[in-house]
């Protein structure tokens, strides 16, 4: 099943930028920023050691800004983007919808930060031919909403040279901080410019702000794991998916096991769902790992494999050529094993 799984030309839909270093692409990262021999690179490496001890969701958020440091220089940045990449393109995803927020430092401006991702993205495509990248800005919760409305506006601008590319804003961040009402009022300009919304929705639980999100609509639902029966006949009936990254889910402490995970209960009502890493670098996975994790843990065959991958196909934010480049690459590999 590794195998098949591995070479299967998968589709990923919710992954953050920065959460998708994992270790060996960190110290790559470190060494480049900071030289293998000098002491901020041997301090690096041991802060992120302990960050693999035990986790939570506020772990998680202690260990983005540890990589935030990496990628703080224009540099730094590139060189992660690019590494990122390089990572799903070797795990054989043939589509990626990478999210990120544009930050501001004393090295680069929001705006450079999406210019130096989009420039990395599209520098990629000549050494990663294979992989097709798109890109959703992320608006973080926790910040103030003039971020969430300059985010936006770069993002509707950007569209407007690269509609091909930036295709969507994420709303992500920590789950606990930030009002979602407060940010909808940015969001909704981002919808009514075309841009697709991927929102973060019932990581913990928290019925009133569950209630509001449904009521606002999405394109895709991030985690959605206090989703109720009812949600989840919503969603079906709305056609809109759920992301499901369980490894994240469980090392984050917001699902107790992968048995429990409410993949099985969408997977029962047969509700639209897709098969996510969300932060392959930070819980220390790949979409491969996933769904070969979904496989055993829920006794599915290939077909089904196969099926969620298709069903991540239909929900991408692709244009529809793509979309049948896509689904294209996936029968052709089918075929070929029968024929093997
Ligand atoms: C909510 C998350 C997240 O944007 O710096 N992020 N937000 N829940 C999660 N589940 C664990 N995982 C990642 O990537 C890292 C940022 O993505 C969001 C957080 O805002 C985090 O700081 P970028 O590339």
């Amino acid at each position: 099943m590794f195998k098949f799984l591995k070479e299967l030309p998968k589709v990923e839909l919710h992954a953050h930028l920065n959460g998708s270093l994992n270790t060996n692409s960190l110290r790559d990262l470190a060494e480049k920023v900071y030289g293998n021999t000098s002491e901020e690179f041997s301090q690096l490496c041991a802060r992120f050691v302990d960050f693999e001890k035990d986790s939570n969701l506020d772990k998680c958020f202690e260990k983005f800004a540890f990589v935030h440091e990496l990628t703080s220089t224009a540099e730094g940045l590139q060189y992660a983007t690019e590494l990122v990449i390089r990572d799903f393109a070797n795990d054989n995803i043939q589509y990626l919808e990478l999210r990120t927020t544009p930050k501001a430092n004393n090295n680069y401006l929001r705006r450079d930060y999406l210019r130096i991702v989009l420039d990395t993205i599209k520098k990629g495509r000549e050494k990663y031919p294979n992989i097709l990248v798109k890109l959703l800005p992320s608006i973080n919760r926790s910040e103030p909403v003039a971020v969430a409305e300059e985010t936006v506006a770069l993002a509707v601008e950007f569209a407007k040279t690269d509609p091909d590319l930036v295709v969507g804003i994420d709303l992500s961040g920590n789950p606990a901080q930030g009002k979602f009402t407060d940010f909808s009022g940015a969001l909704n300009l981002a919808r009514k410019e075309g841009l697709k919304l991927v929102i973060h929705c019932a990581e913990i639980d928290n019925t009133s702000e569950i209630k509001e999100m449904l009521a606002f609509g999405m394109s895709r639902c991030g985690h959605g794991t206090y989703l109720s029966s009812e949600d989840i006949a919503h969603m079906k009936a709305a056609d809109i998916p759920i992301e499901c990254c369980l490894t994240s889910n469980v090392k984050s402490g917001t699902v107790s096991s992968f048995e429990e995970h409410h993949l099985k209960q969408l997977m029962e009502a047969d509700a639209p769902k897709v098969v996510c890493t969300d932060d392959s670098g930070v819980f220390d996975t790949t979409l491969t790992n996933e769904l070969l994790l979904v496989a055993e843990t829920f006794n599915l065959t290939r077909d089904h494999c196969i099926d969620l991958t298709m069903e991540a196909v239909k929900h991408s934010f692709a244009n529809d050529e793509e979309r049948q480049q896509m689904a294209l690459k996936v029968e052709h590999y089918v075929n070929s094993l029968k024929s093997e």
